[in-house]
Order: structure tokens, then sequence, then C-alpha cells
């Protein structure tokens, strides 16, 4: 039985069915757990068959298809994406009533797995969500976590990292497929042996990691399309130490066992930043041995020969964290298929593509050589080669100039660089806006667009529209199906057809009722989280991504401080209500993105006991930010701040889903924020501070933020009012931190920012609370303008400039 020919009835025989085959009871006797196990193991089955028919089409038709690698996958809730895209909402919520349950109470047992940090883990996500819908064959790759992310609380304004136990509801979308697992070798030596192929190399003495896969099916939107998320687990293959065991050493007995374990234990909470720690590394190459071998031993077994290896492979890596897989293929083509170095190296840089997402320094990563060189010998003696072969390249086509060549190289300073792995192994890399993809030619992968500039191209990211408008907000759904249809649900550039309804009184109304509920529903969130009252009247000012000192949630405070300065100087003529909204998870050894979380809970607690004050603004800190908090804060958006130092955001994809959910962008020149200006107009769109050009012009000439502060009064009390601490606290810290005390005052430039953006701010209120109307269609536009950002045209996109796939008729 497929989605198409599902009814109410069948799907009560089917949960009923399942009840009583996994409990062993009658359907009235199944708790709200039960019946929710049930209804996703009846989905699951529905996904699997479909899967099913479309893995036969991908196969008989011998269609090329596309590996995405990443560590990351931020996928959010399965159940309520998978009977929207299966078009079985309606029917299941029928058949429930049988059980005196409704979806929503559903929906809210399953636990979001917290698989990913933010942007690089959501937009691959999305991916698959796009790809399935438009018929795209795809595999992602990833780990399955045993803990994701940590779930964020905060303790006296202070972040608290809890560990994320997701798989005691989300296991049930997991399928295990034992029969597919594969060994990963790690320390060991190599050896060389002569026999009948030759002199071949063998890797002995390893220490054997066991990967099992787990599938998870996304199904497209009305679609044949089903992507398969494949996640490894790690196992030990060692045998518990009989000996040991005897001796009543238990723990001892078992430590190979958690060693090995510890690989997929827990994902890397560091965002933009790299450790180089040697379980990451260990993640890593687990994650890419275990598909690579996954992807050629099934092409092998399909084709029979090597020889179309990349006609009918791509393979994705999503930013370096999957690099090795680049070496990696070279060791399986070269050791267990026999092929020679040239064709083995044709075969990889003529599957793999790489995405850069960050051009921080910080998170571009290296490994140490010595630890490759110990935990992985065989992968270093390839690197090795790899970059001999590369260097004499680049010094015969630059013959003399040494120092460029150096400058390339795979190896500096005893550390391994990842990007020019990636760079160097692929046919193709690309940013994920315009103008990131820019600075990646002009500064940082200079040297390498030089020498070969047919490999950089520019893909700018997208969402799925359909998890983050049609699911997330289902009023403005409705109010668009009403007036335009639903061709846009796939064919997304079709919202543009909104426009017509720009001058609309009535419409924009609506526009305006929808907005005011959906800030009631976050309203009653943060009163029940927070127990703070907001007033759903004032303008929703909402700042939700990871906390990083360059997305200046800082710049944010400084304005905010300076309001309260504002109204307890009795200056009250120009502040207008307006209620602060932050979400954000702070990587946990990130000490000063925890003190700016600590700064935010503290203002609101300063703000929540003053009764003036919190007559005019109010701030909200809402903790353990994640995909379903993210689709309840974003359709309640008024302001979306995007307020990112300029050149330094890859893309943002949360200006994505507010433009889509009707927000106002208030924004820099940065990442596809310029792309947004682009598609909505200087009109439509909140712009300030400096360029990014201007950003390197003031930091070379020596950024002194001193200067500022003399000659803004408003920044020096908002650094006295910091110096005199809230509440009883210091924040003493953040303004040494702002003025340079220790270093190089206020690295991220936000006094550089700061007027033009109270200005922008200003221009903001005006129209709020003067024009509602014209804020309306402003609004209204912005939703008419977000076709474009959907992930349906990235991958397609992706498709067809770089992995050079089809879909399936
Ligand atoms: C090794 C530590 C580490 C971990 C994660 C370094 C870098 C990362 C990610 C690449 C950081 C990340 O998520 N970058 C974000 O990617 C989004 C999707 O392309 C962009 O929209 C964001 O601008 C970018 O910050």
């Amino acid at each position: 039985m497929t989605e198409k020919t599902m009814n109410k009835n069948h799907i009560n025989n089917k949960i009923d069915e399942v009840i009583s085959r996994y409990w062993n009871i009658a359907p009235k006797f199944a708790t709200d757990i039960q019946i929710y196990r049930a209804l996703c193991i009846v989905m699951r089955e529905i996904l699997l068959e479909k899967r099913y028919n479309f893995k036969q089409e991908i196969d008989t038709n011998q269609k090329k298809q596309v590996y995405y690698m990443c560590m990351e996958f931020l996928i959010g809730k399965s159940l309520k994406n998978n009977l929207f895209n299966l078009n079985l909402e309606n029917e299941v919520s029928e058949s429930l009533k049988k059980y005196n349950v409704n979806l929503d109470d559903l929906y809210k047992i399953e636990k979001d797995p917290g698989l990913g940090n933010g942007g690089l883990g959501r937009l691959a996500a999305c991916f698959l969500d796009s790809l399935a819908t438009q018929n795209y064959p795809v595999t992602g790759f990833s780990i399955k976590y045993e803990f994701g992310l940590f779930k964020q609380k905060i303790i006296e304004g202070w972040q608290t990292e809890l560990p994320d136990d997701w798989l005691s509801t989300s296991d049930i979308w997991l399928v295990p497929r034992t029969e597919e697992r594969v060994v990963v070798n790690f320390d060991g030596e190599i050896k060389e042996e002569w026999t009948n192929e030759g002199l071949i190399i063998k890797h002995i003495n390893t220490t054997e990691v066991e990967a099992i896969p787990y599938d998870v099916m996304i199904s497209g939107y009305q679609s044949k399309g089903v992507s398969l998320l494949r996640l490894w687990e790690a196992r030990s293959l060692k045998s518990i130490d009989m000996n040991l065991f005897s001796q009543g050493e238990y723990i001892k007995a078992l430590s190979e066992d958690s060693m090995a374990e510890a690989i997929s234990k827990i994902l890397y909470p560091a965002d933009n930043h790299s450790e180089g720690k040697i379980l990451r590394i260990k993640q890593q190459y687990f994650l890419v041995s275990a598909s690579a071998q996954n992807i050629v031993n099934d092409h092998y077994k399909k084709y029979n020969t090597l020889d179309n290896f990349c006609d009918k492979v791509a393979i994705h890596i999503n930013d370096t964290h999957p690099a090795l897989i680049i070496p990696e293929l070279m060791r399986i083509f070269m050791d267990e298929y026999f092929c020679p170095w040239d064709k083995a190296w044709y075969m990889v840089t003529n599957s793999v593509s790489y995405t850069n997402h960050t051009v921080l320094q910080e998170a571009l990563e290296t490994l140490e050589i010595e630890t490759i060189k110990t935990k992985l010998p065989r992968i270093y003696s390839i690197i090795q080669e790899i970059n001999q072969r590369f260097m004499h390249d680049v010094s015969n086509k630059y013959s003399g100039k040494m120092d460029k060549a150096n400058q390339m190289s795979l190896f500096s300073y005893g550390k391994i660089n990842m990007a020019n792995i990636s760079i160097v192994g692929s046919h193709s890399i690309n940013g994920v806006a315009k103008l990131h993809s820019e600075i990646l030619k002009n500064t940082i992968f200079k040297n390498f667009y030089e020498y070969n500039p047919n490999k950089f191209t520019n893909i700018t990211n997208g969402i799925t529209h359909r998890r983050w408008l049609n699911q997330a907000n289902p009023e403005l759904k409705n109010l668009i199906n009403d007036l335009i249809g639903t061709s846009y649900y796939l064919n997304p550039e079709n919202l543009s057809l909104l426009k017509k309804y720009k001058d609309n009184e009535d419409v924009l109304l609506k526009i305006d009722e929808i907005k005011y509920n959906n800030k009631l529903k976050l309203t009653d969130y943060i009163y029940k989280k927070n127990n703070i009252i907001v007033d759903p009247d004032s303008i929703f000012d909402i700042q939700a991504k990871r906390l990083h000192e360059y997305k200046r949630q800082l710049l944010n405070i400084l304005r905010i401080i300076s309001i309260i300065i504002d109204i307890t100087e009795g200056k009250t003529d120009n502040v207008l209500p307006e209620t602060f909204i932050f979400a954000a998870k702070a990587a946990p050894s990130y000490y000063r993105a925890k003190e700016i979380i600590h700064l935010i809970c503290t203002l609101s607690d300063f703000i929540n006991a003053n009764s003036v004050i919190k007559e005019y603004i109010n701030v909200v800190f809402i903790e353990n930010y994640s995909v379903s908090l993210a689709e309840i804060i974003i359709p309640a958006g008024e302001i979306s701040e995007q307020i990112s130092l300029a050149g330094k955001e890859a893309s943002g994809t949360g200006n994505m889903k507010f433009m889509l959910n009707g927000a106002l962008t208030l924004g820099t020149y940065d990442g596809a924020n310029i792309e947004i200006l682009e598609q909505v107009g200087k009109e439509n769109f909140f712009l300030f501070g400096m360029q990014d050009y201007e950003v390197e012009k003031l930091w070379r000439n020596g950024y002194n933020s001193v200067t500022y502060y003399q000659q803004n009064k408003k920044i020096r009390k908002i650094i006295d009012f910091l110096n005199k601490g809230i509440n009883g606290k210091s924040f003493e810290s953040i303004s040494k931190y702002l003025l340079g005390v220790e270093s190089v005052g206020d690295p991220y430039m936000c006094f550089a920012d700061f007027e033009d953006y109270m200005n922008v701010h200003y221009k903001t209120s005006q129209i709020y609370y003067n024009n509602k109307m014209k804020w309306n269609q402003m609004s209204l536009i912005n939703i008419a303008s977000a076709g474009i950002f959907s992930s349906d045209r990235t991958v397609k996109e992706y498709s067809k400039k770089i992995w050079n796939i089809e879909p399936i008729e």
C-alpha cells in the first residue's frame, strides 16, 4: 500500500496491528507514546516501500547518484515533515480520533534530533528534502551520535549544558542495516608486499572499529523521491578481554570497547572553531572510510568495473570535515582494487566536490601531522604523495616562485591544511553566497583561484520553504493558498504572484493579523518558559542564531542599553515599545559567548524588575534554540536582526527563513543579506553599516575603538553602565573587551557601526508605528520575493553545475 491509496481505515488497521504485534495489547489500552511509536512505524513502512521503488528506478536506469558527506545533519522532527510531504496529515488526524489523541500531542512527543550545530547541518537537511521532492537520487552520510548538540539550560543567567538523548523517542525513524556494516582501521603500520598484483601495500596491526549503518528516510513532497540519510554507529570489534574479566577487572575488560564506541558518542559542539582533537579526527575518518567503502563497493557490485566511477558517482564534501575521503578513496582504489595512481586520482578528482562555509581563520581546519601519522599511517603516506605531485605541478607552472608553491602546500608548520586538500582533490569549490564566493577567490583561496580559476563557483544557499513556511506558519500558508493557489509548493518562484496584492488593504490587514497571532503564540511560549509577559503590540525584534562575536549580538545589546539609559534619564520622546528576543547556543568552551548570554539574561532580569523600563521595552532570552523552537520563533518575527560584521557571515540561512515569514531584515551588507536586498529592493530592507572593503580598510589602518568611545557620548554612557554593573553583577570585562585593555578592542567593530545601527532602527520603528500599512506591504513584498531562496533552486544548481545528475523522470 502506498501513501496515495491510504485512507483513515487502512491507517487504523495498521496502527492496531502494530500495537498488538509490539506490545501485545488492545488498541484502547495503548498510551500516547505507544500510539506515537505505532504511527511512526506505519509511516516508516510506507517510506521503506517508497524508497524501494525509487531505488529500483535509479538502478534500472543506471542513474548517476550524489553522496552528500557531512558531519552534521540537523533534520528536525520527522513525523510532521513526513506526513506533510506524503500528504497524509488529514487522513492520520482522522484516524487518531479512534484513540482519543490528536496529532499535535503526538508531534510533541518526538525529540528534535540535534545532530548538528547550526547553519551547516540545517542546510544539509534542507537539501535532502529538496532533492527528494525533485526526484534527485541522493544519499546523505553522517554519524549516529548517541548525544546530539547539548541541551541548553540557563541557570542564574549562565548557559549550562545538559546531554541530549534524542534517541529515546526518535530512534523509531532509524532502520538498522546491520548486514551492510563495514570495518574502519586505525593505528598500526604499513607494510609493502610483492604479490601477483605487483607491489601492494597493507595496513597491519590495526585497531578495528565496526561501522553499523542506520538509515533515515526523508520523503519528497508529492514526488517519487525519498532521500536516504545513512548514519554510522561505531562499535568495538574487540570482544571483551576474558582474562581481565575473570580477574574481576570488569571496567578494564571493557575499555577497548568504550574507546571505539566513543567515536559515535557525541557531536562536537563547536561551531566555527577547530580544535583538532584526536577524537574529532577519528570521527571524521570513521565517517569517510565507512561511507567510501560503502560507495565503492556498491558501485562495483552494480557495474563490475570502476571505469565508469565518475560517470555514476558524485561525492560532495560539506566543508572540509569529510576531506579525508580524498586520500581514503585513493587508498581503496589503489590498495583494494589495485588501480594505478593516475587512474585513482582521476576518479577521485572527478567525483569529489567541496563547499566552503566559513572564512573565519579559527574555523579553518588543520590536523596535526603527528596524529595522522600514528592514527592513520596509510592515509598519511597518501597525503604526502598527493602533496609531492601537486607541489611538482605548481612549481612547474610557477617556475622559480617557490613561495607561491609553499603557500599552496598541503602541509605547513607541522599541520595538514584541510581546505588545501579539499581544493586539490576536487573538481569544484563553491562558496554559499555571492559575496562569500568572491571573498574566497580574492583572499583565503587566492592562490588556488589563480592556479585554477575554472574550479571556483558560487551557489547561494537556500531553505526548504515547505518546512519553513507551509509547516511552520499554517495561517500564512492558508492565506497564500487562497490568494495564489498552491503551485508555489513545487515552484517557489511563484510566490511572486503575491505581489499583485501589495496594494490590497484586506490582504495587508490579513498579513498583519496572522503575524499578530503568531506573536501571541510566541508570547504564550515565553510566558510559560520565562515567566515574562511581553506585549504583543510591541514590535518583535529577533536575533536567533549561534552566539558568536562576529554575529554581533553585542551590537544589539549596546542599543538596548542605550534605550535603557534614555528611559532612566527621562528622554522617552523617541522611545517606542520594542520586545527584543534572543535565542542562541554558545560553544561550551567559548567563554566570551557565554558571557554575552549572561549579559542578555541579566538585562532581561533587570528590565523585568523595573516597572518604568518594562513599560517601554523588554528583553527575553529563549533557552535551547533548536529547529523546533525556530519553527515557533521565526513566524513571529517582525525585525530580523542580521547584523554580522560585513565579510564574516558566509551566507546565513535564518535571514531567508525570517524573510519568508514576513519579517523585514535589518542587516549589514553581508552574506546572503545582499541577495535578499537585491530581491526586495532597498526600500524594503533596512541596510546599515560598513561594507566588507570598508571593514578591511579600517582594519588595515589600525582600528581603534577608543576613538569612538571618546567621540560618542552614548558609547561612553553605555560603557559606564556596564562598569557600574547590572543587578550587582559586574560587566567590566565586556567593557574592557570593547575598549581593548588587554588586546585589540572591539575586534568585530560594533562601535564603528553603532551610530548607523541606531539610525536605521529609528527609521524602522517610525514606519512600524506611524505607517503600519506600509510595513505590512513591505512584509508582503518580502514574502513574495523569497522564492529564489528555496533550497529547491539551490540543489538544482548543484545538480546542474557541479554534480551533473538528473532527476528520475
Ligand atoms: C571544525 C569546527 C567547525 C564546525 C562547524 C568549523 C566550521 C563549522 C561550520 C562550517 C560553520 C557553519 O555552520 N557555517 C555556516 O554555514 C551556513 C551554511 O552555509 C552559512 O549560512 C553560515 O553563514 C555559516 O556561518
